[in-house]
């Protein structure tokens, strides 16, 4: 995944033909398309195979389970052509170590704490040991919450060069260029540009204030 605009948009889209035509007016102002089960099961897998044709494609399909099935989810998003995949940590070393043997190479982003206010009732307590664990695991990098600046910053200490991707960008109230200051790579922005009149130029807009930040 090319890291340029460092913008990444969430297509939680389940209409196919309102999605692409999104993607298609969004793709030269973001580094990938983040397609979540909105998409998937609205869509269908050809939908992420028609996407990654065009785009760089993570399959954000949070993946939580037994190793045998991580492996199984894994090996259907590389086969759909995606870049990465996102997989969630609490499953354990044997899960998350199935879904890097299974990814090939490709990507695999591991969830520490959620942007949304309920992470902090399980996942807050644990996140450092969780992105101490995608460390030890040899994953391309974690997912941090943009509501939680400081969080990324503690997170970056502990990940050090590895990728941090920031969901939380807008409808959930955090702000690009904070984000990015804080120490992401990335920041992954869903509704504040797919819903926005003109998605293009919502996405235009983040883009200019990474840059703005990264100065
Ligand atoms: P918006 O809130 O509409 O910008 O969408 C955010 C996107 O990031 C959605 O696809 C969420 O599922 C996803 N996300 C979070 O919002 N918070 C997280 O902690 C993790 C993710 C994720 O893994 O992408």
């Amino acid at each position: 995944m090319k890291l340029d605009s460092r913008l990444i948009l969430a297509l939680d889209i389940t209409d196919r033909e309102k999605a692409i035509g999104i993607a298609a007016k969004v793709q030269n102002q973001v580094d990938a398309v983040k397609v979540n089960y909105p998409f998937v099961l609205g869509c269908g897998m050809g939908a992420v195979k028609d996407l990654a044709a065009k785009v760089d494609v993570i399959c954000d399909f949070k993946v939580a389970d037994i190793p045998n099935t991580n492996r199984l989810i894994v090996e259907q998003a590389r086969k759909s052509g995606a870049c990465g995949i996102i997989c969630q940590a609490f499953p354990g070393r044997d899960s998350l170590e199935a879904c890097i043997k299974a990814a090939e190479g490709m990507d695999v982003f591991v969830v520490t704490e959620m942007s949304h206010p309920g992470a902090d009732m399980f996942m807050m307590p644990v996140a450092e040991r969780m992105a101490r664990l995608a460390v030890d695991v040899g994953a391309t990098g974690i997912i941090a919450p943009a509501t939680k600046p400081e969080k990324i910053k503690a997170l970056r200490k502990i990940v050090g060069n590895l990728r941090i991707l920031s969901p939380g960008v807008g409808a959930q109230g955090g702000s690009a260029s904070e984000t990015i200051l804080a120490g992401a790579d990335y920041v992954i922005v869903g509704r504040a540009i797919y819903d926005a009149a003109d998605p293009g130029a919502a996405a235009k807009k983040i883009a200019a204030e990474i840059r703005g930040a990264l100065k």
